[in-house]
C-alpha cells in the first residue's frame, strides 16, 4: 500500500490537472508526506477493468474539416428542435450543419467572419465556442423564439463592460453569451443579422471559461421550465477558486444559472430571470444563480423519466464527480472536492466525507490517480447523459458520464442511482472492427491518427451528445471524426 501511494504521490507531483490550460505550477517535492488524516487517492480500489463493462459498435459517422492542418476541435453537438438536423461546432468558431447520414458537413456559421465582431479568442486548451443550442421553438414559425440559437464564446474584445466580473485586478479575456436569429432555420447557412449580446462574464484567468449552455430538453410547451436556458459559468480558473467565488452567491461564477433568453427584466435588461428561480429573494444573491458550487462543469442533462438533472464536474487533482443538481443545490466546490473536503492540490481530507447536510454530494466520483485512466496521467469529468433510450438497448435506463483527456466512457445505474464512490462505475467499450477487441476511444484515435499519417493523440478531449432518435454521438479534438455509437 505504501508503494502504490508513493507511486501516486510521484504521479501526482508531475502531472498538472486534467482539463486545464492554467499557468504552470512551480514542481512539488515528490512523495513529501501527506498530513495525517489526508489522501491524494480516497478510492484505493480501482474502476473495474473489464467486469460489468457493456460493449456496443462505434462507427465513423461525420469527417470534420481541418483548420490551419489542425484536427477540429470538436466540443458541441446539437439537433435541432423537430428536424432530425444536426450541428456541430469546432470550438475555434465553426458552426457545421450534418447531413442526416452524416457523409456531408457544411459550414452553417463562422464567427470568426470579422462582420459579427465576435472576435473569438481561441489559444489554449480551454478557450474558444464552449456550447451553442438552438431555442426549442428554433423551427416553429409565429414563435417568440422562431429562429434563434444561442453561442457561448470566450473572445479577445472587452468591450462593453462586463455584466460580471470578479475582484482580480486583472483579466484575460470575456466570455460572452450572444443570441443568433436566422430568417429561414432550415436554410443550409446563417441567413440572419449580427448577434445581440446578452452577457459578458470578465474571465480572471484563461481556464475554468464555460461549460454548457442547453434548453431542459423534457420540458414540454407550457410547462414552468420550458424555454428558459441553463448555463454552466466555471469557477474563472486558476487552481482552487483563489478568490472563494462559487460559495458566493453575488458572484456569477462557480455557478449554473438559468435565464429566459426571451425575457427583459434582468438588471441589463437583455434577458429574463425566471420568478420561480432559487434566490431571487435573498439578498445580495444573483437572482441568475439556480444552483451553485461548481468548480468546471463540462455536461449536464436531464432524464426523460424523472426530470432530474445531472451534470459532471471536473475536480481539482484529487476527485472527478457526477452529481444532482436541484433548484438551490449547494455542490460543495470550493469546500468539498467530491465526497471530501477539499484542502490542497494534494490531498482531500477524509475525515467525514458527505458530512455537511447542506450539501449536494456526488451520484458517482473516481480518484484522478485511477489506473484506468493511466497512460493519460489527468483526468477531467465530462458529459451527463441519462439514456433511457432502446435505440442502443445496452445503455437503456445507465447514466452515462465520461472522462475527457483518457477518452472513458463510464455508466452506472439510472434507476438505483448510486451514492457517491467509484466501486459502481464501470466502462462502456467500444468494437470498430471484427476481430478486434472491445477498446476505449483513445486507442481508436489514436489508430486514426495513425492512417491520417499525424502523430498519436495522448488526449481524447472526448465530448458526446444524444438526439431524439435516441443515437449518441462521440466527439475529440484529435481527428476530426464524430462518431456514432450503435448496438
Ligand atoms: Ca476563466
Ligand atoms: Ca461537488
Amino acid at each position: 500500500m505504501y508503494a502504490r501511494l508513493a507511486f501516486i504521490a510521484a504521479i501526482a507531483a508531475l502531472t498538472s490537472l486534467g482539463g486545464s490550460d492554467a499557468p504552470a505550477q512551480a514542481p512539488q517535492t515528490p512523495a513529501a508526506p501527506l498530513p495525517a488524516g489526508q489522501t491524494n487517492d480516497p478510492f484505493p480500489q480501482p474502476i473495474a477493468g473489464d467486469e460489468g463493462a457493456i460493449t456496443v459498435r462505434l462507427r465513423e459517422f461525420a469527417a470534420i474539416p481541418d483548420i490551419d492542418g489542425e484536427a477540429a476541435r470538436l466540443m458541441t453537438l446539437v439537433e435541432a428542435p423537430a428536424t432530425r438536423r444536426l450541428f456541430v461546432s469546432d470550438m475555434r468558431g465553426l458552426l457545421y450543419a450534418l447531413s442526416a447520414d452524416g457523409r456531408a458537413a457544411a459550414a452553417y456559421l463562422d464567427l470568426r467572419d470579422p462582420k459579427w465582431a465576435v472576435s473569438v479568442q481561441s489559444t489554449g486548451r480551454e478557450r474558444g465556442m464552449q456550447s451553442f443550442t438552438f431555442h426549442p421553438q428554433f423551427t416553429q414559425a409565429g414563435t417568440p423564439g422562431y429562429g434563434k440559437f444561442y453561442t457561448y464564446t470566450d473572445v479577445s474584445n472587452q468591450n462593453p463592460a462586463p455584466d460580471f466580473t470578479t475582484p482580480s485586478p486583472t483579466s484575460t479575456h470575456d466570455t460572452v453569451l450572444h443570441e443568433w436569429t436566422a430568417k429561414n432555420p432550415n436554410a443550409a447557412a446563417y441567413d440572419g443579422g449580427a448577434p445581440r449580446e446578452m452577457i459578458r462574464l470578465r474571465q480572471p484567468f484563461a481556464n475554468h471559461n464555460g461549460g454548457m449552455i442547453a434548453f431542459n430538453a423534457t420540458a414540454r410547451p407550457g410547462s414552468a421550465d420550458f424555454g428558459l436556458l441553463y448555463i454552466g459559468v466555471a469557477d474563472g480558473g486558476s487552481g482552487g477558486d483563489p478568490m472563494n467565488l462559487a460559495q458566493n452567491l453575488g458572484s456569477a461564477f462557480g455557478k449554473f444559472f438559468r435565464i429566459d433568453p426571451l425575457g427583459r427584466n434582468s438588471r441589463n435588461g437583455k434577458y429574463g430571470v425566471p420568478t420561480a428561480n432559487p434566490f431571487v429573494t435573498t439578498k445580495d444573491a444573483l437572482p441568475e444563480i439556480f444552483a451553485y458550487g461548481v468548480r468546471n462543469s463540462q455536461g449536464f442533462g436531464w432524464d426523460s423519466k424523472t426530470g432530474a438533472m445531472v451534470m459532471s464536474d471536473i475536480g481539482q487533482n484529487i476527485v472527478e464527480e457526477v452529481s444532482p443538481v436541484t433548484a438551490g443545490a449547494n455542490l460543495g466546490w470550493n469546500v468539498w472536492e467530491g465526497s471530501y473536503r477539499y484542502v490542497s492540490r494534494q490531498a482531500v481530507i477524509m475525515e467525514a466525507p458527505r458530512s455537511d447536510p447542506k450539501m449536494t454530494y456526488p451520484i458517482a466520483e473516481w480518484g484522478q490517480l485511477d489506473p484506468v485512466l493511466l497512460p493519460n496521467n489527468s483526468s477531467a469529468a465530462v458529459g451527463a447523459i441519462v439514456y433511457r433510450s432502446t435505440t442502443v438497448p445496452q445503455l437503456k435506463d445507465r447514466l452515462l458520464f465520461g472522462d475527457m483527456p483518457s477518452g472513458e466512457l463510464f455508466h452506472v445505474s439510472a434507476d438505483n442511482l448510486p451514492k457517491g464512490g467509484q466501486d459502481p462505475i464501470r466502462r462502456v467499450l467500444f468494437l470498430t472492427a471484427e476481430g478486434a477487441p472491445p477498446r476505449p476511444l483513445l486507442a481508436i484515435i489514436q489508430e486514426k491518427n495513425r492512417a491520417q499519417g499525424k502523430t498519436a493523440a495522448i488526449r481524447a478531449d472526448m465530448r458526446f451528445y444524444t438526439n431524439t432518435a435516441g443515437q449518441i454521438f462521440l466527439l475529440n479534438k484529435a481527428d476530426g471524426m464524430v462518431r456514432l455509437i450503435e448496438r
